[in-house]
């Protein structure tokens, strides 16, 4: 029963059918199943499933475009639940977090800055396409500690590094940890660029957050 409502959750992406991924994630939430189950195994394949074809040539870029509309209006379910069952007193401290210049998917940024938020982080959500002097402006006004930096392209990655330069020469390099994620980014990268951290997914990025401020 679980895994069949995965499945057609995980069906729903693949076939382009983003009423069916909503009704399905509806009623995997209905069965009791956890938010970030229904993320990482239904939704998520899904959304890998999509990226290959659209590699091989199978898919082309309205799929893409239909798959992610599927994606963001379940995760619009599946926000308040991910909060709901995480309630927080204290605040671990504070996030800015936003997906590089030139880049603009959003998906797993946002997932990322909604389970910090639901782990306790303050978090400030600067959105996709965000400039290097827009991510220093916002850490130096919020004095946050931690900068999440998102990147999906092997082309945008670059920017990461661009963001790190100018909090260096802002002169406020040294005040917050950064941490880098998206697709193509490696630990490699991480320390080529001198960011702080890396994740693999939003539960690692989490982990990873708390490690940073500790
Ligand atoms: C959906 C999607 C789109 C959507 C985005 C919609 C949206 N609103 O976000 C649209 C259609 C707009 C799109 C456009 C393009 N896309 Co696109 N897209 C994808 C796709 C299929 C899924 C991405 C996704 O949402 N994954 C699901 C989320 C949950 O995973 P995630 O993003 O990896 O995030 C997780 C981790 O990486 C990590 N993480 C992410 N950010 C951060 C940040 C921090 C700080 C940390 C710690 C962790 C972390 O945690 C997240 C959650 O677990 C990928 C394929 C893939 N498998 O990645 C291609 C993909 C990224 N796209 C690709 C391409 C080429 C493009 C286009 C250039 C296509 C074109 N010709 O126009 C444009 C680029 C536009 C631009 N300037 O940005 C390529 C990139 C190739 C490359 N190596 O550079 C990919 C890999 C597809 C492919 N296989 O060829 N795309």
């Amino acid at each position: 029963m679980t895994l069949e409502l995965l499945k057609r959750i995980t069906d729903s992406l693949v076939d382009g059918d983003p009423d069916a991924t909503v009704e399905g994630t509806r009623l995997a939430l209905d069965a009791g199943l956890a938010p970030l189950t229904i993320i990482s195994d239904g939704l998520v394949p899904g959304m890998e499933v999509v990226g290959d074809r659209f590699q091989t040539g199978e898919y082309f870029l309205p799929h893409l475009i239909i798959a992610a509309s599927g994606m963001q209006q379940a995760m619009e379910l599946l926000e308040p639940e991910l909060k709901q069952r995480h309630e927080v007193v204290q605040r671990l401290g504070t996030v800015v977090i936003g997906t590089v210049q030139g880049d603009i998917h959003e998906i797993g940024k946002t997932l990322v800055a909604t389970l910090l938020s639901a782990a306790g982080f303050q978090v400030y959500d600067l959105g996709v396409n965000v400039s290097a002097a827009e991510f220093v402006s916002k850490v130096r006004e919020t004095n946050a500690g931690l900068l999440g930096l998102s990147a999906l392209l092997t082309t945008t990655m670059t920017a990461q590094r661009q963001v790190i330069d100018a909090l260096r020469e802002a002169g406020i390099r040294d005040r917050v940890k950064v941490m880098v994620g998206g697709a193509p980014v490696s630990q490699e990268w991480t320390e080529t660029i001198g960011a702080d951290g890396y994740a693999e997914d939003a539960v690692g990025a989490v982990a990873l957050a708390k490690n940073l401020v500790s």
